[in-house]
């Protein structure tokens, strides 16, 4: 107490009062994870909703150092275990190929979301090398079977096309129902083109809510693109109109277009896509050169009905299929190669910025049938996180949005 009272006592007292207040201060700074986001490096907060404006673009940041094969492994382990687990269980301790091991393939395939028509088509061609080969080994069917998924998904891949030698820029429009994963595939698609040294934009094109055009600045800063928006319940055809347009003025390599998600099913919500096709079209000749299709692989058989809609409307020129790592039902895109005239480019196997893919069969069908490992599987944590930070609330996901009717 006598050491408190004395003058060198006093003056640690106020040097750890001052040094408790100062942490304090300091504390009380620091911003969330979305705001600082949002907010970037730059001191000035965004204006709220300028007509139109471009967000700020800071350098897009370097995917971590992971397995690219190992990552696809992962993300594919609940469809492996769904289809290809199931096969080896099936051709486990048997000794002969007959019609009961034919029917349980059948509807093992059926019921991994190959489909009927696809299931029917891959085991006649496997009776008939079977005859052919005159097998008798139950096991050599896995070989067969891997090796005409391989041959089935070879015909349905491509890549996305190069900017146009004009020096134009590439327009790449997205469509797809709600939720199917569009804007989060434009961000991820935004930042492989800024790393390869393009200059991007993206037209925020769901004006439908106003969290939707906040969630593409989130992505354009992430990814290092400029953003042009207009207020949220704007014309969608008017900010594509000035986002070709900036492009153009720009010298930008690639413009990419977002979209509102829409129900196919709606005619009217489907001739306004017609709509954007056809400004985007005016502003630049042979543009949008691509119109990519995001189906969400957790749909299942069902989103290869929404694409025959959205091919027969808009005229779908490349598949995205999201959310390959979250499902098991990932054999659709097996039905996809062969039902639809359609090349899958793209795949979504989780959220993070590096988890677009570029479609390659062959990887696809080794991680699917020969990679090892369980996968992180589900929407994670990571997702709930991510979406947190974007402001996404679950449920304007789904109807209750409204928009898709
Ligand atoms: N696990 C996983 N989640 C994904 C993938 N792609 C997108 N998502 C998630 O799917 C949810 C919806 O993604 P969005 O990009 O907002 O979907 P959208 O099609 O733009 O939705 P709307 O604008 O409402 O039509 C988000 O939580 C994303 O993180 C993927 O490949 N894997
Ligand atoms: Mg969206």
């Amino acid at each position: 107490m006598e050491f408190l009272q004395s003058p060198a006592g006093i003056g640690v007292v106020v040097t750890a009062l001052v040094l408790v207040l100062g942490l304090i201060f300091a504390l009380s700074r620091r911003k969330s994870g979305w705001e600082s986001e949002l907010e970037g490096d730059d001191p000035t907060p965004l204006p709220p909703a300028p007509k139109p404006v471009a967000a700020v673009a800071k350098k897009a940041p370097e995917p971590p150092p992971a397995s690219v094969f190992g990552r696809l492994v992962d993300g594919l382990a609940r469809t492996k275990e769904r289809m290809v687990s199931r096969v080896d269980d099936l051709f486990k301790g048997r000794k002969v190929i007959d019609e009961d091991l034919w029917q349980r393939l059948e509807e093992l395939l059926v019921t991994s979301d190959v489909g009927i028509r696809t299931t029917t088509k891959l085991l006649n061609g496997m009776r008939a090398k079977a005859e052919r080969e005159e097998l008798e080994d139950p096991a050599r069917l896995r070989a067969i079977l891997a090796d005409s998924v391989a041959e089935m998904l070879a015909h349905c891949s491509g890549r996305l096309p190069e900017p146009p030698e004009d020096k134009g820029p590439l327009v790449i429009m997205v469509v797809g129902v709600n939720g199917a994963g569009k804007t989060t595939t434009i961000g991820k698609l935004a930042a492989r083109y800024v790393r390869e040294g393009k200059k991007v934009l993206i037209a925020a094109g769901d004006t439908f809510r106003a969290a939707a055009i906040e969630q593409v600045v989130v992505w354009g800063k992430r990814a290092g693109a400029e953003v042009i928006r207009h207020e949220a319940g704007s014309d969608p055809a008017a900010v594509a109109h000035d986002a070709v347009t900036a492009g153009v003025a720009r010298g930008a390599d690639i413009v990419i277009c977002d979209t509102a998600g829409r129900l196919h099913s709606k005619t009217e919500l489907m001739d306004e896509l017609v709509k954007v096709v056809r400004v985007i079209g005016k502003v630049r000749e042979g543009a949008p050169h691509e119109v990519l299709l995001v189906l969400d692989s957790t749909n299942g058989q069902n989103a290869i009905a929404q694409a025959r809609v959205f091919a027969d409307s808009v005229g779908v020129s490349a598949i995205a299929l999201t959310k390959l790592d979250g499902t098991a039902k990932g054999g659709v895109i097996i039905a996809i190669a062969d039902e639809l005239d359609i090349p899958v480019k793209l795949i979504g196997i989780g959220e993070a910025i590096e988890d677009l893919r570029d479609f390659e069969p062959a990887d696809f069908v080794r991680a699917l049938f020969e990679g090892g490992g369980v996968g992180r599987g589900g929407n994670s944590a990571d997702a709930a996180a991510l979406d947190d930070e974007l402001g996404i609330q679950a449920e304007a996901l789904g109807d209750g949005s409204g928009y898709q009717g």
